[in-house]
């Protein structure tokens, strides 16, 4: 009681002080700007407006100052740079610059090679695409009727690319390139086709009626992907020739839903022939079955492509190249997630083992864990820079305060699962006080990196709010799971210690 009273006082005295000092400063400050001024008006006024200039650039500085510290800059939208008007030149850097970083670009740069060498063969690639058993490999046979394509009633005959060889009317070198069929049980296909399809300058995308939704958003996806596309209709001998144009149209105005300008003539209705299997009766009466061709009606396609190629490769040339771009440019997205991922893992682990090494070190390792020293800091900066967020100072700064206010509550806990943790392991007896905190000081750093890796790759930036909260919704599932590792970690460097 006597105590508080103390301090009332002091602060009543302490206050006093203060505005006594501040009525002080004022007067003080009132009469040098005054006397500052008397002496300006009087002398030239030129040293005059170059006096208050000067304050006030400073008092803009100031200002700039104050608010850079401060003020949190808008979040800078991590813009992906436009997807369509890569060049080859911007594609080459990214991969020059991932590579040195250590990114696994080969896929990237494999799809690069692949475009190189077909500009260099000058040949024009069409790529069969289609749900399975449509017919693409029959429409390729009775093209290139020399070629060995398999054909199959079963579907899902076809399980890799193949290229075939085939000249338009002009003589014009073209590859025609025969993929798995989509929406088969393997997804791994599905996604070849659509790669091959992507490396085409053409795609002939293959049905044998009216599209299922399936097929119409495959469509779709290939008419994003700005690929010249022709419809092709198969199987048309099983149809009358009322029910072939009621579907021509049926498909003509499906096309126009999906946004497709698609004219008119590439749109065909052929019939690849295919094999059919045969049951034919002897005299005798047995009967056996025969495998035969069935006749091919597929000149109306051969006109469509040869329209289409009619000037020249080249226009088409540029679009299959952006669309190759696209592919190498997402091929090596890919690896960086993947390189992120590795090296994110690799952080955090080496700054879970500082901080267990640190806490097995400390003489009383006390619960006052401060995740805001070296370690936090290291591990922070550390993540941010790997997923190219460039944080000031001071939001490192206050999501390791606001996150280290969370741990707290949460220390109870973290130790408890360290100690169940620990008691996993066989013969190590009583599990030591020290070696307990050792691992709940290593578990608040798992999570906390764990949950700091989820913000950022969320968010392109540091959010320290957001990133301390996601640490503190996250904690517990975190503690569980990364428990037996953390364990395992304090108890080799303990061993290593001894
Ligand atoms: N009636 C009829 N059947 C055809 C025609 N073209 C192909 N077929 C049959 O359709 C079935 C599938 O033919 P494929 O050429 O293997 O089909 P695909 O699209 O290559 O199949 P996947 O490679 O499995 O995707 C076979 O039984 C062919 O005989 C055709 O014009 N008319
Ligand atoms: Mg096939």
């Amino acid at each position: 009681m006597k105590l508080d009273r103390f301090i009332r006082v002091a602060l009543g005295l302490l206050i006093f002080v203060v505005f006594l000092v501040a009525i002080g400063g004022l007067l003080f400050f009132t009469q040098t700007a005054l006397n500052v001024w008397d002496r300006l008006a009087e002398g030239p006024a030129v040293l005059r407006y170059v006096y208050t200039g000067a304050m006030l650039a400073l008092f803009a500085a100031a200002v700039y100052l104050v608010w850079r510290l401060l003020v949190r800059r808008p979040v800078r939208a991590v813009e992906p740079p436009s997807a369509d008007r890569l060049t080859r030149s911007e594609i080459e850097d990214r991969l020059r610059h991932a590579d040195a970083v250590g990114v696994d670009v080969a896929e990237a740069q494999a799809e690069l090679r692949e475009l190189a060498e077909r500009q260099e063969s000058g040949a024009v690639h069409l790529c069969f695409f289609g749900e399975v058993s449509t017919g693409k490999s029959s429409l390729i046979k009775a093209l290139v009727p020399e070629a060995e394509v398999r054909i199959d009633v079963a579907g899902g005959s076809t399980v890799d690319v193949r290229h075939y060889r085939w000249r338009d009317d002009r003589g014009t070198e073209i590859r025609l390139a025969d993929v798995p069929g989509t929406g088969g049980h393997d997804a791994g296909l599905d996604e070849m086709a659509l790669e091959e399809a992507r490396r085409a300058e053409v795609v002939l995308y293959v049905c044998e009626g009216d599209l299922n939704r399936a097929e119409a958003s495959s469509i779709a996806r290939l008419l994003e992907l700005d690929k010249p596309l022709i419809l092709v209709m198969n199987k048309s001998d099983r149809y009358t020739h009322e029910e072939q144009a009621a579907l021509m149209q049926r498909l003509l105005e499906r096309l126009d839903t999906l946004g497709g300008d698609v004219r008119r003539d590439r749109i065909v209705a052929v019939s690849a022939g295919g094999v059919a299997d045969i049951v034919e009766r002897r005299p005798d009466g047995s009967e056996t079955v025969v495998r035969r061709r069935r006749p091919a009606d597929i000149g109306v396609l051969v006109v469509a492509i040869n329209r289409l190629l009619e000037f020249g490769a080249e226009p088409i040339d540029v679009r299959r190249n952006r669309a190759v771009f696209r592919l190498a440019a997402e091929k090596l997205a890919e690896a960086e997630e993947q390189y992120r991922a590795q090296r994110s893992e690799q952080i955090v682990r080496n700054a879970t083992r500082r901080a267990v090494i640190g806490a097995l070190a400390a003489v009383s390792p006390g619960t006052d864990i401060l995740i805001q020293g070296y370690v936090g800091t290291t591990m922070t900066r550390e993540l941010c820079k790997l997923y190219g967020a460039a944080p000031r100072d001071l939001d490192i700064e206050e999501f390791l305060n606001l996150s280290q206010s969370r741990v707290g509550n949460a220390l109870p806990l973290t130790l408890a699962v360290a100690g169940n943790g620990l008691k996993a392991f066989p013969g190590i007896g009583t599990v030591a006080g020290g070696l307990v905190h050792a691992v709940a000081y290593g578990l608040i750093f798992d999570a906390l990196g764990r949950s700091l890796m989820l913000t950022l790759s969320k968010h392109g930036e540091l959010m320290p709010d957001q990133a301390a909260q996601e640490f503190e919704e996250g904690i517990g599932e975190r503690l569980e799971a990364g428990v037996r590792r953390v364990a395992k970690m304090a108890l080799a460097e303990k061993a290593k210690g001894r």
